[in-house]
């Protein structure tokens, strides 16, 4: 079955399988892991799921390939496979087969560039992979599995506003993840500015870990985590934009102090990202209900209510430095799509 992403003549007789994620923005951010071998995080987050960017993953099961292939944007993509083989041997595990796969994956944004193309990314191998193996599952699991290969992509496995909380069961750590309203219920937009589309200079993993082991803020990080995700929580539920932005700006200024404390510090925006967070903070000190967030990456994405989506676009576009901006409604979980 052919795909419009299809690379590989040899796999026309082969059943493909496809899945489609969108990337998720967190407000209350994860930074920090409490086990980096089984990437249970140090803290909980919450997050909004787009719908305008997206990762299209194919999957076909090949049991002559002496081991999985990874196709990225049309290239083979030997850097991120041991983690997508990872992320297939549990599933293989529960599927009983050792059979390998070759995967072919898509975004339509940056990649590795502060846009969650990790989240979106393993959400779509997830839910293709289930699929292809024939392992009959629930959205929890998947997020369960999702998390195990990036831990932003568990959220991606949901749409709209949704919680990745952290529970203790005995000695044990679990990682729930469970939707909190959906897109429908808070028509809320994503402006992202565009700043650059490099790839990121340190990984999110890498720098996660930088932070852990040398910034002198991250206790108080773990320690403050709850508070804002209650207060975050209480936001979203009472559809309180001036409080979710409130507390979604001080958990990403919170994010990056404490990256920049790290030794040597974390770095992730230019001097474009800076320009962008004065605009927006003007644009609010003016009245308009907008606010910002930022990720590992020097991007911009601006929260705003519909009504006023245009004014930001224009606003972050008369920004020197800004490249180009993306404009997205909140959308849905990952799904399984037909091959084209
Ligand atoms: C988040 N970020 O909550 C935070 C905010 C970036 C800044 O999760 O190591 O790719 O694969 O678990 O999920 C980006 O890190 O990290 C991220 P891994 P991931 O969205």
């Amino acid at each position: 079955m052919r795909t419009d992403m299809h690379q590989n003549p040899q796999y026309d007789h082969l059943l493909c399988v496809k899945a489609q994620a969108q990337p998720n923005i967190a407000l209350i951010k994860y930074w920090g892991k409490h086990d980096p071998a089984t990437n249970i995080p140090a803290v909980g987050s919450l997050s909004i799921t787009l719908d305008s960017l997206r990762t299209e993953t194919c999957i076909w099961l090949n049991p002559d390939l002496p081991h999985d292939e990874f196709i990225l944007n049309g290239k083979n993509d030997l850097t991120g496979l041991p983690r997508v083989s990872r992320c297939l041997d549990s599933l293989r595990r529960v599927a009983g087969t050792s059979c390998k796969a070759h995967i072919e994956s898509k975004n339509n944004f940056p990649t590795a560039a502060g846009l969650a193309s990790s989240a979106s990314g393993f959400a779509a191998l997830v839910i293709a992979a289930t699929k292809a193996l024939g392992i009959q599952t629930t959205p929890a699991k998947c997020a369960d599995w999702a998390r195990q290969g990036s831990g932003s992509a568990a959220r991606s496995i949901y749409g709209g506003f949704v919680e990745m909380s952290l529970q203790k069961r005995g000695g044990d750590i679990e990682v729930i993840t469970k939707p909190l309203l959906t897109p429908e219920a808070w028509h809320l937009e994503v402006v992202v500015a565009v700043t650059s589309t490099d790839a990121k200079p340190v990984s999110s993993s890498e720098g996660m870990e930088r932070t852990r082991l040398t910034s002198p803020y991250y206790s108080r990080w773990i320690e403050t985590q709850d508070e804002d995700l209650q207060d975050a929580r209480k936001a979203v539920k009472e559809k309180d934009f001036e409080k979710l932005g409130n507390i979604s700006e001080q958990s990403c200024l919170k994010m990056h102090g404490l990256a920049l404390a790290a030794h040597p510090g974390l770095i992730y925006w230019n001097a474009a990202t800076i320009e962008c967070l004065h605009a927006i903070r003007n644009m609010n000190a003016r009245g308009y209900p907008v606010f910002f967030t930022v990720d590992a990456g020097p991007q911009v994405k601006a929260i705003c209510e519909p009504e006023i989506t245009g004014e930001v676009v224009g606003t972050l576009e008369s920004v020197s430095g800004v490249q180009s901006t993306i404009v997205s409604r909140l959308g849905q979980g990952a799904q399984l799509v037909k091959p084209s």
